[in-house]
């Protein structure tokens, strides 16, 4: 799972990644303070608990464990995590961040830093807009103070110099192209998108969307070699949507007098995404709070515990900013950065959780690990899929999978359900 920020420059891209990875990053009032991008990992919940409490359930109930004890520190979690963590059943899976360089219009044109770096959003599941709400930059990202760009037209034009973007690499052998649909037919238009998309993660599906959008949109518009600007910009465009998905965070609406951004809101879920309020500097400003021990901090959380570390450093003020900020975040609605990521995930890409083990009666791989992954996979995937996101080895020698919690075995054309624990047998 791969989540690419972008938005113009200057309107805290590289604050979000900063929040969502806790890295330190550059960060800075001015525009293009990042170049090469930045790429870490951030941890989401999952949204069910994780399966391991159904394990500590069984074992509790057959006298194998006691209840879990108050002071246990992972209160009551019994997994084993490859990677990421669990704490009282909540089991956080990663999620690849890639901030970027600000993008301005006529980034196609080579304004700005051109759009070269957009193919660093290649192989992204989806994209997150950062939008600047406050009004303190303009259109380029340029400090202004106030009256700054119109995030509708923000939004309006990064989805512009995206399809331009994809329409640039669509032209580029274009004209044989068509020749070819004239002997081959459409096939060799998907191919040719295909030849030229498969770098940056287009599949048959979006090669599909693509000329599927022509012609409901362009019912005229005859056999592809007749297909001008129009037609291909429409293909471009359709390619865009069903690749990279956008949902968008209205940032820095500590500084926005209006909260609620309807119509941008409107337009952005027209097109499958969603919009939420954050604030990337205050939720910062929680986090470094949280990890230098001051406060217990969930993030996307309306709240916040102060610890005893926190009673002794924290002064009123300091108190109270926080507080400020963390109920800010709570009015808003969507659970800030954190919360909108999770519903990009788990709502938009409509991913569900897979848990693969080795041995399906006790629900560990080889070395003992008890529910060792938590993989991501699109709804509708098949175990078969799942073996082959496991590993491309496990999914060629794929011979039948069983369901761990019910001993059944499962086929090849079986479809995952969330939270399903399967162990997967394969030729070697
Ligand atoms: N008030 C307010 N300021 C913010 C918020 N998020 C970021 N900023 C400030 O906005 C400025 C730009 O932040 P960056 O994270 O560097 O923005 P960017 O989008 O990565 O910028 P480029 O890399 O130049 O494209 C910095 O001064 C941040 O402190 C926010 O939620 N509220
Ligand atoms: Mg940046």
């Amino acid at each position: 799972m791969r989540i690419g920020l972008v938005g113009k420059p200057n309107v805290g891209k590289s604050t979000a990644f900063s929040v969502l990875t806790e890295t330190p990053v550059e960060i800075a009032n001015y525009p293009f303070t990042t170049i090469d991008p930045n790429v870490g990992v951030t941890w989401l919940p999952l949204p069910m608990p994780c399966a391991c409490a159904e394990l500590r359930s069984l074992r509790e109930a057959t006298g194998r464990m006691e209840p879990t004890s108050v002071d246990d520190p992972r209160g009551g979690s019994v997994c084993n995590p490859n990677s990421g963590s669990c704490n009282g059943h909540r089991r956080l899976v990663p999620v690849t961040l890639v901030d970027v360089a600000g993008l301005v219009p006529g980034a196609h044109e080579g304004r700005g830093r051109g759009n070269q770096f957009l193919s660093d959003l290649a192989r992204c599941d989806a994209l997150l807009q950062i939008v600047d709400v406050s009004g303190s930059t303009d259109i380029e990202g340029n400090p202004v103070g106030s009256g700054g760009s119109d995030p509708l037209e923000e939004h309006r034009f990064l989805l512009d110099e995206l399809d331009a973007w994809l329409l640039g690499i669509i032209r580029v052998g274009w004209d044989r192209a068509s020749r070819r649909a004239q002997a081959e037919g459409e096939r060799a238009i998907k191919d040719h998108l295909l030849d030229r998309l498969t770098g940056i993660g287009a599949t048959e599906v979006h090669a599909s969307a693509g000329t599927g959008a022509v012609h409901r949109n362009h019912p005229a518009a005859g056999d592809p070699l007749r297909w001008g600007d129009k037609e291909l910009h429409t293909m471009a465009s359709a390619v865009r949507t069903a690749m990279f998905p956008i949902s968008v965070a209205a940032n820095k609406a500590d500084k926005s007098a209006d909260t609620s951004f309807a119509e941008l809101s409107s337009i952005v879920e027209a097109e499958g995404g969603l919009l939420v309020p954050t604030s990337a500097e205050a939720e910062l400003a929680l986090r470094r709070a949280s990890s230098t021990g001051l406060i217990e901090y969930f993030p996307g959380d309306a709240s916040f515990e102060i610890t005893e570390n926190g009673q002794q450093q924290l002064s009123d003020a300091q108190r109270s900013a926080l507080s400020s900020i963390a109920d800010s975040i709570g009015s808003w609605g969507g659970g800030g950065l954190v919360g909108l990521l999770s519903q990009v995930v788990f709502g938009q890409l409509s991913r569900i959780a897979a848990y693969p083990v080795q041995d399906e009666t006790h629900w560990v791989d080889g070395e003992g690990n008890v529910l060792p992954d938590a993989i991501l996979v699109p709804r509708g995937t098949t175990a078969k899929g799942l073996a082959y996101s496991v590993h491309s080895d496990l999914g060629a020698g794929f011979i039948r999978a069983l369901d761990a919690r019910s001993g059944r075995a499962i086929g090849a054309d079986y479809e995952l359900s969330d939270g399903d624990i399967v162990s997967i047998q394969a030729k070697t």
